[in-house]
Formats: C-alpha cells, sequence, structure tokens
C-alpha cells in the first residue's frame, strides 16, 4: 500500500477541487496526470506528490481509493488494471455526495441535472429562479465550478449539473429531485456504444428520492421513483394552446405565454418547463420563478443573438457540440425566420452519425457551410453544401450571398477542439467575425 492512501487522476479544475478538499482535512493525496505540465501545478503545496506521464497500473494498484477526474476514462488500463486488484475508483461528485450526507449539511436540497442538451441553461435558469426567490443556493458541477468548491455551511439548495462522465464515478448520490432532460449521441469516442452513454446518464437516477422525465424522450423514462414529468401535449408540465396563444401549462391551467419567455426556440419552452418542475419540488415559489422566465435571456453560445447586419440575423450557438443541440437548434428557431437560413458546421464530430442531421438539413433553403477535421463528413448531407478552410472563410462566404430576412448560425453538431481551445473560444472568434462585417461585402 502507499504512504499515501488516496490518489487524485487528473488534476484539471476538478483535480485541483479534490486536492483542496482532502487538505482541508488535513489528509495528503498523491496526484497523477499524463500532462507533461498540467494545469493547476504552479497550486499544489510541497506536501502534494505530482506524478506526471502515462499512468502506471502497478502504482495505481498501490492505493486504497482513485478520485479520477472525468475527463479520464475509467477505461484507461491502468485504472481498470487498479480496479481489478481491489482499488476503490470514485469521482468528485461521489466524494460530495457523500459529504452532503453529513449532519452538517442536513438541511440542503439537492437538484441534479442531465441530459445531452439543454443541461446548463436548465441548471442557470433554476439557479436564477433560486436567487430571485432569495434562497441561498449555489450552483455548479460540469457547468464550471466543481462540486466541491460549492460545499459550505448554511447553503440550502445546491443544483449541479452533471455530465455522463461524472456520473460513472458516482454511487450515493441521494438528490431531492433529478433529472435526464433528453438523450441523444454524445461523446461516441469515449463509450463502447449509445446504450453504455444512456445507462451512464440513468446512474443520476439510481438514488435519487424523486426524478423529472422528459415525456417526449423515452430513453428519460424509467419507472423506479416517484416521477414528474415535461413535454409538448398538454398533461403535467406542459404546453395549451389557448385562442391562438401557446401558453407554459401545469395540469392544462396556464402559467406564462411562451412569448414572454426571452429565451428563444421552441426546445427552450421544454427548459423552461424542466426548470419549473424542478424548482417546485424544491419550493421555489412560482411567481419568482414566472418572473425568472420573463427575464432570463440565456447563457452565451446559446442561440444568442449576434448581431443583425444588412438585414440577415446572425446566431452564435458555438455550444451546440452534437448533432441533438444542432437539429434542437434549427427546428426551435425554423418559426421566426422569413428568408433562408446558412447554417456552418463542422469541427470535432467525437464518432457521431451524421446521417441523423439529414432530415433536418433538408428543409434548409440556404447554405451549408463545412469547416474543421469532420466538416466533410457532414457536408454530404445538403446538396448546397460548400467547404472552407476555417471559421472566417464561412462567415465571409454567408455574409456574401445573405439577404435581407435571412438567418446565419453557427450551430457546430460538433466539438470546437480540433481548432480551438473549448467551444468558448470558438463562439468568441465566431462573434468577433461577425462583429467586423460592415455589410458592404
Ligand atoms: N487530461 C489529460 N490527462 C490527465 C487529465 C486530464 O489529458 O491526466 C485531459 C482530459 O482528457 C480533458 C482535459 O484534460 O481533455 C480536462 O480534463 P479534466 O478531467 O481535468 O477536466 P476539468 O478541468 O476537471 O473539468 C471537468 C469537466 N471537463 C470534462 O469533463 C472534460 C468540465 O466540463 C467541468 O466544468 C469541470 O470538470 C467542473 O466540474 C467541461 C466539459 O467539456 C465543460 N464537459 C463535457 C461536456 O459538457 O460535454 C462532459
Ligand atoms: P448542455 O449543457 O447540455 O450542453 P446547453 O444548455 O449549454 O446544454 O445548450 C447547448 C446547446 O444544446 C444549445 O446551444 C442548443 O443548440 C441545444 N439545446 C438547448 N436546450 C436543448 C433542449 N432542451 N433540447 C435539445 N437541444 C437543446
Amino acid at each position: 500500500m502507499h504512504e499515501q492512501q488516496i490518489a487524485i487522476i487528473g488534476l484539471g479544475t476538478t483535480g485541483l477541487s479534490c486536492v483542496n478538499f482532502y487538505r482541508h482535512k488535513g489528509i495528503c493525496v498523491t496526484v497523477f496526470d499524463t500532462r507533461a505540465v498540467p494545469p493547476g501545478a504552479d497550486q499544489l503545496d510541497d506536501s502534494t506528490e505530482l506524478i506526471t506521464g502515462p499512468l502506471s497500473a502497478e502504482l495505481l494498484s498501490q492505493f486504497k481509493t482513485l478520485v479520477v477526474s472525468p475527463g479520464i476514462a475509467v477505461a484507461t488500463p491502468a485504472i481498470a488494471a487498479a480496479i481489478n486488484s481491489g482499488v476503490e475508483v470514485i469521482g468528485d461528485i461521489e466524494l460530495f455526495a457523500r459529504e452532503l450526507q453529513l449532519a452538517k449539511y442536513q438541511n440542503a436540497k439537492l437538484v441534479t441535472i442531465t441530459g445531452s442538451n439543454g443541461k446548463s441553461t436548465v441548471t442557470s435558469l433554476l439557479g436564477e429562479m433560486a436567487l430571485n426567490a432569495n434562497v441561498n443556493v449555489a450552483v455548479g458541477g460540469n457547468i464550471g465550478v466543481p462540486a466541491l468548491d460549492l460545499l459550505q455551511e448554511g447553503t440550502t439548495l445546491y443544483i449541479l449539473e452533471l455530465s455522463s462522465f461524472q456520473l460513472e464515478t458516482t454511487e450515493s448520490l441521494s438528490a431531492t429531485i433529478s433529472t435526464i432532460l433528453n438523450v441523444s449521441e454524445d461523446h461516441l469516442d469515449r463509450y463502447t456504444s449509445y446504450q453504455a452513454y444512456t445507462a451512464a446518464k440513468h446512474k443520476i437516477y439510481e438514488q435519487s428520492q424523486s426524478i423529472l422525465i422528459n415525456r417526449d424522450d423515452p430513453l428519460t423514462f424509467s419507472t423506479k421513483k416517484p416521477q414528474f414529468s415535461f413535454g409538448f401535449d398538454e398533461q403535467e408540465y406542459g404546453i395549451i394552446k389557448q385562442s391562438a396563444v401557446f401558453y407554459l401549462s401545469f395540469n392544462q391551467q396556464p402559467l406564462l405565454a411562451c412569448s414572454e419567455l426571452k429565451l428563444s426556440g421552441k426546445h427552450n419552452w421544454m427548459n423552461a418547463l424542466a426548470a419549473l418542475a424542478l424548482g417546485q419540488q424544491v419550493d421555489l415559489p412560482m411567481p419568482a420563478m414566472l418572473n425568472t422566465l420573463r427575464s432570463y435571456t440565456g447563457l452565451k453560445h446559446r442561440c444568442e443573438f449576434v448581431k443583425e447586419v444588412s438585414g440577415v440575423r446572425w446566431i452564435n450557438d458555438s455550444k451546440a457540440t452534437n448533432v441533438g443541440a444542432t437539429e434542437a437548434a434549427l427546428l426551435g428557431l425554423s418559426d421566426t425566420i422569413q428568408g433562408k437560413v446558412h447554417v456552418i458546421l463542422g469541427g470535432d464530430g467525437k464518432g457521431a452519425d451524421f446521417s441523423e442531421l439529414s432530415s433536418v438539413l433538408a428543409e434548409i433553403k440556404g447554405e451549408i457551410v463545412c469547416f474543421g477535421q469532420d466538416g466533410h463528413l457532414i457536408a454530404k448531407y445538403h446538396q448546397n453544401a460548400i467547404l472552407v478552410d476555417n471559421l472566417e472563410q464561412a462567415v465571409k462566404h454567408i455574409a456574401k450571398y445573405g439577404v435581407e430576412g435571412d438567418l446565419a448560425i453557427l450551430t457546430p453538431a460538433c466539438a470546437s477542439l480540433d481548432m480551438y481551445k473549448n467551444f468558448m473560444a470558438r463562439g468568441d472568434h465566431f462573434v468577433q467575425l461577425v462583429d467586423s462585417l460592415t455589410g458592404n461585402i
């Protein structure tokens, strides 16, 4: 057995939060990272050993517990070998879950949110609702702030966005309510199958006291728990139409006209319903939630309106990093478009099957401009597709041919990592390119 019983695998934001968590408890840990100079190395104190380079099965097997960061697959051979030799493998969310069971946190409620798309929107929207209701709330997880960094006595509501990677290594998360918003293909470069990805998402329901499912998506269903649901029909949290006006509704009673939402696209009607349903289960007052829906404009890079240039409306949906997100954005915005739609797609497809996009792309009357590592794989699904080398060429091309009433959208259906640091950098570059358009090209 290694002198230190706990190893942290990966030193990103999660790894660092785990090191700090143990440090506060007076426990020394060893950190492993495959990168020569991992981020955060300069923030370790002298008592923390850092081992860089390829992971060694022999070394890892000497620990009692490995706390594995979400960016590293537990199927990595050295970690798999450690599991086989009896080492416990958990993640930061499992540490958070165990800590939350302590008496000092007994009054805190927990909402956990996963899904292929809409997680960050629903998580931040629910967080805003809680703030508007003067609740002492902490919001984090996959959306940004690592869960362990949120822990504080006096917080009465925790809202966690969880990825399938985080759920894989979590066993004891007992949420007041949890949801899978939807499931569509993603991260197939990490999972052996779509079923394995879906199964990882379903771990969120295991210890949850109640669950929220999406009536329109059977892959979110479970028979196990007391449950609530949202969807496009008139049941429970749903949509009703009265005198030609669509309303968010509960048990067929109108709550808010959809036109009052500041968020655009019909997929955001679902996000709004999900937030209302989750909020009701943790006792947020309805008036505060509805007021939030009237003012919440959404996060950057998600169907974000950038600018109108020569009558063409430009939208930044850089966060659409999988096929399902792009599909939802194009369908969700379709009612708001008078002219043609020009779509920029491509990047790192993570092993996705782009044929799923063919029906929604068939409806696109404008052009499909593809770029990046897997752009050519998408281009074959539209007759007016062109391939360009980069985002700048894509924007210039559309600026040249777009006319008044058209819509131009970056909704790539791919991760950005082949050309950018992350989806934010890609979105920021897009906004910068659009901002520099003068309308005289
Ligand atoms: N890495 C190595 N070697 C290592 C450790 C990490 O190469 O030894 C690489 C990983 O392959 C990955 C990167 O470093 O490409 C970061 O991995 P990490 O596990 O250290 O990531 P963190 O910085 O801890 O950030 C993680 C989440 N990242 C991932 O799951 C990849 C962040 O979600 C999350 O905000 C953060 O924890 C706090 O909870 C980001 C993300 O892209 C936004 N999530 C994926 C998504 O939304 O699709 C799941
Ligand atoms: P996530 O955190 O799950 O990636 P986001 O809220 O950041 O989700 O939204 C990412 C993208 O997913 C958006 O840019 C949009 O294209 C799409 N999207 C948002 N909400 C939904 C939804 N409810 N269903 C399908 N796609 C959605």
